[in-house]
């Protein structure tokens, strides 16, 4: 007799999910270990999902949006969840994944209009989340096998994802939770089982969060970026020789100017930017890849350059650098973020003169902003 559909029937004891062939002896393809997986999962893909969300609406904010320029590390955590937390996250995949797959080879391969609806709802599922793995470990890993342009993939595979993975939970909510309460009548070594995997995201975790918290930067053996690399012990992302700035930024005709809706335009040399006054900020370099690490940024205040061109207090500013191309060559700053008194036209980092791999002669630098609008090579600041 069959029984009567979202009822829920307490899983065989000698295994196993219903209805695979009996060639999957472990058994750990089990409901429980399956249960536990999923609910993991299904926090971390929120996270994921919403950290996610935060660091693409900074970049491209909708109009009616304006996010705040404190607290100074918030977009730090969000991105270092984000991708710690999303790194951490694929042993639980690959576990909830072997747990299941002899669900594929159930029979027969769709009993029902919804047990056809919920197999179409768990490839979706899992082809999205497969995919968002994949493409944000290429990423971070600087390897772009792919010929889509990862951010906007990214972004739109993950609304994709978290509307079949709340289809998904709406339907196996009262079973999985009813599995997870539930004391097991069989010791199958489940408890092992997820402490492993537990033990490996820990692993994943502990040897790339080292690229966002710099104590740790020793242990970061998986991480692409390490704190205390690259010039001034900063890691660089894109240098002035890759994008062939060198020459223009070195040149002593230099001049920043300040143009667009002003009320008057500015030109300034370098000299005439250090014969401004001088500010200090302690804030972090946060990247879109998760690593971060502070420096102490030394220059003037974005605030005063632009009171100089007599800028209204509601203006957007876009900050251009000498780059001809490329995708971070400009970036916008509101008015939040160029009203606080921390974001200056940096000249300096740790006590010494800007590298040229750090933007000189000039950068941006921002509290709570997301590396790819930490503007290098500043040439031109347009006001509108
Ligand atoms: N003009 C310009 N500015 C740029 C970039 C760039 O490619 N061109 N890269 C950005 C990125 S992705 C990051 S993470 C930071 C890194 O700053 P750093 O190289 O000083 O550590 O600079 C940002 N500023
Ligand atoms: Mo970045």
């Amino acid at each position: 007799m069959r029984p009567a559909p979202g009822r829920y029937r307490p899983p065989a004891p000698a295994a196993v999910l219903r209805g695979i062939p009996g060639r999957f002896t472990s058994r750990l393809h089990d409901e429980r270990v399956a249960a536990w997986l999923g609910i993991a999962l299904g926090v971390s893909v929120l996270v994921s999902f919403g950290t996610g969300l935060v660091s693409h609406f900074m970049q491209q904010p909708a109009g009616w949006m304006l996010w705040p320029s404190r607290p100074v590390n918030l977009y730090r955590v969000t991105q270092g969840v984000h991708v710690i937390g999303g790194l951490a996250t694929v042993p639980l995949l690959l576990a909830k994944l072997w747990t299941v797959y002899p669900r594929l080879w159930q029979w027969p391969p769709v009993r029902s209009l919804v047990h056809g609806a919920q197999r179409l709802l768990v490839f979706v599922l899992v082809g999205a989340a497969l995919f968002q793995f994949v493409t944000g470990v290429l990423n971070i890993a600087y390897w772009y096998a792919f010929r889509f342009y990862f951010t906007t993939a990214h972004y739109w595979t993950a609304y994709i994802l978290v509307g079949a993975l709340v289809i998904h939970i709406a339907d196996q909510w009262a079973k999985a939770r009813r599995t997870v309460m539930t004391r097991p009548q069989d010791g199958v070594g489940r408890r092992g089982f997820l402490l492993t995997v537990a033990g490996a995201s820990g692993v994943v975790a502990l040897t790339t969060v080292g690229e966002a918290v710099t104590p740790l930067a020793r242990l970061a053996v998986l991480a692409p970026r390490r704190p205390g690399t690259g010039p001034q012990d900063v890691p660089v992302n894109k240098s002035a020789a890759a994008t062939g700035v060198t020459a223009e930024a070195r040149d002593p005709r230099w001049r920043l100017t300040v143009t667009g809706e002003v009320a008057r335009e500015v030109t300034l040399s370098l000299a005439d930017l250090r014969a401004l006054p001088q500010h200090t900020a302690r804030l972090p370099i946060a990247c879109v890849e998760g690593w971060s690490m502070e420096a102490v940024w030394r220059g003037v205040r974005l605030r005063d350059v632009l009171r100089l061109a007599g800028v209204a207090d509601d203006a957007q500013v876009r900050v251009e650098s000498l780059e001809r191309q490329g995708l971070y060559r400009t970036s916008q700053v509101a008015p939040p973020h160029w009203h606080d008194p921390l974001t200056l036209l940096a000249l300096g980092m740790n006590g010494a003169p800007l590298a040229l791999d750090h933007g000189y002669p000039c950068r941006l630098i921002a509290p709570n902003r997301p590396g790819v609008m930490q503007t290098k090579w500043i040439q031109r600041l347009v006001v509108s």
